[in-house]
């Protein structure tokens, strides 16, 4: 049985999505942001105290992305995978990474100094200059979503759901306003996929069904 932990709208969000598209079944248990400080049984299962955590029987993953590489091979054949045969892998395994690594780093830093940090800790100035960071960084995926309606083999692929999180992030932020007309469209058609909606309303119930209050409100 997969068992995934998940709080409202974090970066559990891409096991979440992917395991809707590709219609698993799974137990999602829900968890108060952050954990560390709200959920403090749950550093046994994860000592970080960071969301996701993927249970497969006795097998243990903390790394968004790589979970969502783990369920499209693992519990394949999924178009949601690009095989290492097809001309696409080593596009996709980078954008897979890309979406973490280089476009969802930046907008931790701007919701620490604007949001999550105690009002001493916060600073104007540096999620400011990390929002710029954040947008300049969309030049990536605004190159080939100018020309492709998606990032990689030609169909929609977890490297769109890894990139697609950072986007829903953006959003909460704000900073869609200021998505390129490519970007934007992009987002549009990963937002109107029936296993994203799925997704959204598979933690809203889950949410409701176990006490837990979505303290991240929704950016969309
Ligand atoms: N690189 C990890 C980052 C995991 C992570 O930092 N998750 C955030 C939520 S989006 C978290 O749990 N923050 C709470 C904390 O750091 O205590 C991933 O992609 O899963």
């Amino acid at each position: 049985m997969l068992t995934l932990y998940h709080c409202h709208n974090a970066r559990s969000f891409r096991p979440l999505w992917t395991l809707e598209e590709m219609g698993l079944p799974y137990e999602l248990k829900m968890l108060p942001f952050p954990p560390r400080d709200l959920a403090p049984d749950y550093l046994t299962i994860n000592p970080l105290g960071t969301i996701p955590t993927l249970l497969d029987g006795s097998m243990r993953m903390t790394e968004s992305a790589a979970i969502c590489q783990y369920l499209v091979s693992r519990y394949g054949p999924s178009p949601l995978a690009v095989e290492p045969s097809e001309s696409d892998f080593g596009p996709y395994l980078n954008w897979l990474h890309f979406g973490e690594a280089t476009l969802t780093f930046p907008q931790t830093v701007v919701l620490r100094y604007s949001l999550f940090a105690p009002p001493e800790g916060r600073s104007e100035q540096v999620a400011a200059d990390y929002k710029r960071w954040f947008l300049s960084r969309l030049r990536g995926i605004d190159a080939v979503v100018s020309k492709q309606p998606t990032l990689c083999g030609g169909r929609f692929t977890a490297a769109d759901i890894s990139v697609g999180f950072a986007l829903l992030l953006a959003q909460f932020i704000g900073l869609d306003a200021k998505f390129p007309p490519a970007v934007a469209t992009y987002w549009q058609s990963l937002k109107a996929r029936d296993g994203f909606k799925r997704a959204m309303a598979k933690q809203d119930a889950a949410g409701r069904e176990q006490g837990v209050e979505n303290r991240l409100g929704r950016p969309v």
